[in-house]
This record gives C-alpha cells, sequence and structure tokens, in this order.
C-alpha cells in the first residue's frame, strides 16, 4: 500500500470539514432543548453547541476515512488473494491517542467552567431560598423567608433561587424543562455523623409565565403523575401571593421523614386536591 499524497489527504480533509458543517448547521438548528427560560440555561444551550459541532467534527473524519478506504482499498473482482499485512504506523497511533485526548480535556475542563458558573451564587445577592419537599407523589415548597408553604413554586422573575432539596420517602428528581436544570432530591440527604449528600441547586428563573416541576426520577406507580405548577412572577405578584399562603406548620404536623422508608411522614394536613 502506497502512502497518501498530500493533496488526497488535503481532499480528504476538505471533505471531512465540509461535512462537519452540514452536520453542524443541521443539528444545532434543531431546537433540542425547547424555551430557554433562565439564565442558566442559556450556557447550558451554548455546551449543548458546541458538543454537537465537535461530535460532528469526529463522526465526519471517520466517516470520510471510512468511505475512502472501502472505495479505494476494495478488492477487485476476481481477487481472492489475502491482504496485505502490515504494521503499525507509530505516527498515526500518537496522533489517534493524542487528539481525543486533547479533545476529551478540552470537554471536561469547558463543562467545568460552564458548571462553575451556573452553580455560583448571584453577584448581586438577589437571592431566595426554597425548601423543596419531595414525596410519592407531591411536591411541597417552603419559603422559609416569608414564613409560608405551598404546592405550587412560585418565584419572582429574576431573583436566584436556592433550592434546598429533600425527599421524604425514595429519590425524586427535580425539573423544570424551561429552567434546563435538574437535580435528584435524595432522602436521607442529611446524613447522622454529619455525612452530606449535596442536594442544594441554584437557577435563576427570568422569563414570566406558568411551568411544570417534574419529576424525572421514577419513583412508583404514580410517578407519571408527580407534576407541580411552577409561576415565574413580578415581584409585586409573588409578595402578594406570599401573603395569601399558608403558614408553615410546625415539625409535630409535618413529618421529617426520619427513619426513612416507604410512605414515612405525611405532606401536612392538606389533602392533594386542594
Ligand atoms: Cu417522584
Amino acid at each position: 500500500m502506497k502512502d497518501m499524497s498530500k493533496a488526497t489527504l488535503l481532499k480528504l480533509a476538505g471533505a471531512a470539514v465540509a461535512l462537519t458543517i452540514v452536520i453542524s448547521l443541521v443539528m444545532v438548528n434543531i431546537d433540542w432543548m425547547g424555551p430557554v427560560a433562565s439564565k442558566e440555561k442559556a450556557d447550558i444551550v451554548t455546551m449543548l453547541n458546541v458538543t454537537i459541532v465537535i461530535s460532528s467534527l469526529v463522526f465526519s473524519i471517520v466517516m470520510v476515512a471510512m468511505t475512502y478506504a472501502i472505495w479505494k482499498f476494495r478488492a477487485k473482482p476476481g481477487d481472492e488473494s489475502d491482504g496485505e499485512p502490515i504494521h503499525g504506523n507509530t505516527r498515526l497511533e500518537i496522533g489517534w491517542t493524542a487528539i481525543p485526548t486533547l479533545i476529551v480535556l478540552f470537554a471536561g475542563v469547558y463543562s467545568t467552567i460552564v458548571l462553575n458558573d451556573i452553580e455560583a451564587k448571584a453577584d448581586d445577592g438577589n437571592v431566595m431560598e426554597v425548601d423543596v419537599t419531595a414525596q410519592q407523589f407531591a411536591w411541597r415548597f417552603d419559603y422559609p423567608e416569608q414564613g409560608v408553604t405551598s404546592t405550587e413554586l412560585h418565584v419572582p422573575s429574576g431573583t436566584q433561587l436556592e433550592l434546598h432539596l429533600n425527599a421524604l420517602d425514595v429519590l425524586h428528581s427535580f425539573w423544570v424543562p424551561e429552567w434546563g436544570i435538574k437535580r435528584d432530591l435524595v432522602p436521607g440527604a442529611d446524613l447522622p455523623g454529619g455525612d452530606h449528600i449535596d442536594s442544594t441547586v441554584r437557577v435563576t428563573p427570568d422569563e414570566e409565565g406558568v411551568y411544570s416541576v417534574v419529576c424525572t426520577e421514577l419513583c412508583g406507580w404514580g410517578h407519571a403523575t408527580m407534576r407541580a405548577v411552577a409561576v415565574v412572577e413580578t415581584q409585586e405578584e409573588f409578595d402578594a401571593w406570599a401573603q395569601d399562603q399558608t403558614e408553615i406548620p410546625g415539625d409535630d404536623v409535618v413529618s421529617t421523614g426520619a427513619g426513612g422508608g416507604k410512605g414515612a411522614g405525611t405532606l401536612d394536613e392538606r389533602t392533594l386536591d386542594e
């Protein structure tokens, strides 16, 4: 097998780049992630698009090289001889080890930067805490600053939420698709002996509207129905709403679910259809 000429190599590289551009244009223009309604989600969508372009490049190089090899080195009709015995190619092997390593390192560093950005506390200190409690198959939202509780998640637009997530029975997962973030709620997240599973997530909804909190961890028969309303509104609307809500009941009414186990604890005195 003769070495490939420079001109052929350039042509193949050109074909790979052209294919990358075509695939990227199609894939990036598909709205995979749906509407963007939080500060964090924009960064996540950008990262997805960068990943799509890198993946398209790798895919295109493999496809072009494979198509060329199949076409160029195919057996002529009637050729029953064995293929040429070839030994490794050190330069090629170093290349196909180093380049993927660089790509993976880049993706790792970039993801870390984005994750740190979206998990950072808001610079302006405009932060509101909400304690989110999940149980089969309902959500409860406590507002420690306002001292109220609700089965709907209301938040003022543009305020960073610091959601403290807790589950009373089994694993659940908090997701508002338009906000982009998703995090598990772990029963017994504050473990005896000081062990702690990170159960805080930050998100800054910045588009007013009505959304759904969706449980995305298969948590039992009622999993598919485990949704709550999320309302992003103006600060004034939020304040007025908070005034009308029930006070957070004392510890004697709400079980903390300590000890865990299926069915531990009750939500509170209200029924779910209220
Ligand atoms: Cu659930």
